[in-house]
């Protein structure tokens, strides 16, 4: 599958070239399910081609089908069910795949398709699904932090014997600074397409042209030796910054000390804990300081994983998590950036050209936002699978649902991520070049996240209340005037009833 384009995968390493052959199919049905960013379409199935010629360089039988071959069916099945009509072999064998969907419909494969059919655990994950199954057993509260220790140990990654290397397990403290503009400021490693990636992209084009984002300039790496070019870029020009200006965001700098390589390591171009391995071994030999490097290595080992073991725990129910019982439909601006917010604007308006935002984006500005205004999760969620080029369920369900809209109830935060409009000023510099003023907390000119951020709250009070990370907050309304407290309400009244 598109995301599997590994030569380790746990299917190819136990295949033998001169038997097996390798099945790989572009389908319509995985590009429009959601109708996924042109930009996302593009990457996957020029990565595709070009690792379906890599195979095939190496001795492997490959048969691949291409999207306009006119026999396609265009599912998995259909495709799995000609290859076994061309072929007639004696069982298949696949490795899990990354969404609930899927595997489901796998799993009825053997009985359908009448051959004995392997699923093999995807071992590309340090942790597999029923270790952490395991680990989550008994636990009243599923924390990242600790999990995360549990993954340090047993890769032995940033240790010092037993204890973690120097003395803390987490150095996020010293990872919220604000960045400022600057000449020298990183960019991700670009690369030209060549005449795969260019007949790939003229494919799309054609196909897909009613989906939202844009298609040109194509700059993504397509194979692996390109995404380790990218690694060795960012390792060199960014990983010294990236714990420091984590957090921060600039209007003018869409990527800032971020590494960009979700995109390769979710497709299987980069292997993560070859890809941690590398960063520890910039901080051994002194070139990167250790919040840097432990903070990156967390993201991978650390969310990365514990986000995917809470999808397989608690799909398929948790597609359906509505903590708030929020309803209302997704803003227009999400897909047209016709805002006069100009966070929201840029963050939509580089989500369109690049099929990529930062974290503290895709958390502080888009999510924040959808929450805030009580925009239903499920909506939410399909908007973020659909536009970013590294979006994949078992990632983005976890992140989207439980981190960002708080959907699931806190059983990934402990507290919302909610936030009013201070909070992105004090991070960004989005808004001195804003309509609004953020400094303004009612009436027409205020920023709007600062009457949403209240009017979440009281319109969230019984579910919210009782969490103690939220008493000081709910203390500070109650000492409001009376007179106060309509104004927010009232201006965030206006606000939501303008929004279409
Ligand atoms: P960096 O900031 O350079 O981080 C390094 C690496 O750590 C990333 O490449 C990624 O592999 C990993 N990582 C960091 N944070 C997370 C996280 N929270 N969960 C999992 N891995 C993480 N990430 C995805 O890969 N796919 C998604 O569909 C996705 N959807 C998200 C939706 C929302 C609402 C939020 C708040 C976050 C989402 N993330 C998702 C997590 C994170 O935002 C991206 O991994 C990150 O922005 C990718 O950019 P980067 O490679 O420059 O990351
Ligand atoms: C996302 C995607 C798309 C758009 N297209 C294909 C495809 O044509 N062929 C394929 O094998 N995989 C594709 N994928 C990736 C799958 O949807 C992915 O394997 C699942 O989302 C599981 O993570
Ligand atoms: Fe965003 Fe408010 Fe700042 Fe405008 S003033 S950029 S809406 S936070």
């Amino acid at each position: 599958m598109g995301d599997q384009l590994s030569p380790g995968l746990a299917s190819i390493v136990t295949a033998d070239p001169k038997r097996d052959r390798i099945l790989m199919a572009e389908i319509r049905e995985e590009a429009t399910y959601v109708k996924h960013h042109k930009k996302k379409i593009a990457f996957l199935f020029a990565a595709m081609r070009h690792f379906a010629g890599n195979l095939v360089e190496a001795g492997w039988q490959v048969d691949y089908v291409q999207l306009d071959e006119k026999e396609n069916t265009h599912s998995f099945s259909g495709e799995v069910e000609r290859a076994i009509r061309r072929h007639k072999p004696q069982g298949l064998v696949v490795t899990e795949p990354g969404e609930w969907r899927l595997r489901t419909a796998m799993e009825s494969w053997s009985k359908d398709l009448g051959l004995p059919v392997d699923i093999l655990d995807d071992d590309r994950f340090l942790c597999a699904r029923e270790a952490f199954a395991d680990w989550a057993e008994g636990r009243k509260q599923l924390r990242m932090e600790y999990f995360y220790r549990e993954m340090r140990r047993k890769t032995g990654l940033l240790m010092d014997g037993d204890a973690p290397e120097g003395g803390k397990w987490n150095f996020d403290a010293e990872n919220r600074k604000p960045a400022k503009a600057d000449l020298f400021m990183p960019r991700p490693a670009r690369f030209d397409p060549d005449d795969i990636t260019a007949e790939v992209l003229d494919l799309v084009g054609n196909h897909f042209a009613d989906h939202f984002g844009d298609l040109a300039p194509f700059w993504f790496a397509v194979t692996a030796e390109q995404a380790a070019a990218a690694l060795d870029h960012f390792v060199e020009k960014a990983l010294p910054f990236f714990g420091d200006y984590q957090d921060a965001m600039l209007k003018d700098e869409r990527f800032l000390y971020h590494s960009v390589l979700s995109i390769y390591i979710n497709a299987g171009l980069l292997d993560p804990l070859a890809v941690c391995r590398r960063i520890e071994t910039e901080y051994r030999k002194g070139r990167v300081p250790l919040n840097a490097a432990e903070g990156f290595i967390r993201q991978i080992i650390g969310w990365r994983e514990y986000v995917r073991g809470i999808y397989w725990l608690k799909m398929p129910d948790y597609v359906e998590a509505n903590f708030f019982d929020a309803q209302r439909p997704l803003p227009d601006f999400y897909w047209t950036a016709e805002t006069e917010m100009a966070c929201l604007k840029a963050a939509v308006t580089q989500t369109r050209e690049e099929a990529y935002a930062h974290h503290i984006q895709r958390l502080m500005v888009t999510g924040n936002f959808a929450m805030l205004a009580g925009v239903d999760p499920r909506q939410v969620h399909e908007w973020y699978l659909m536009v970013y080029a590294d979006a994949y369920e078992w990632v983005e369900l976890p992140n989207t649902l439980g981190m960002s809209q708080f959907a699931d109830g806190g059983l990934l935060g402990s507290k919302p991520y909610a936030a009013s409009g201070n909070y992105i000023n004090k991070m960004s510099d989005y808004c001195a070049d804003c309509r609004y003023d953020v400094k303004q907390k009612t009436g027409d000119d205020a920023c709007p996240f600062n009457p949403l951020y209240w009017d979440f709250l009281i319109r969230n009070e019984d579910r919210l209340r009782g969490n103690p990370r939220l008493a000081q907050v709910y203390r500070t309304w109650q000492r409001m005037s009376d007179d106060k407290k309509t104004d927010y309400l009232k201006s965030a009244e206006r606000i939501l009833s303008n929004l279409s």
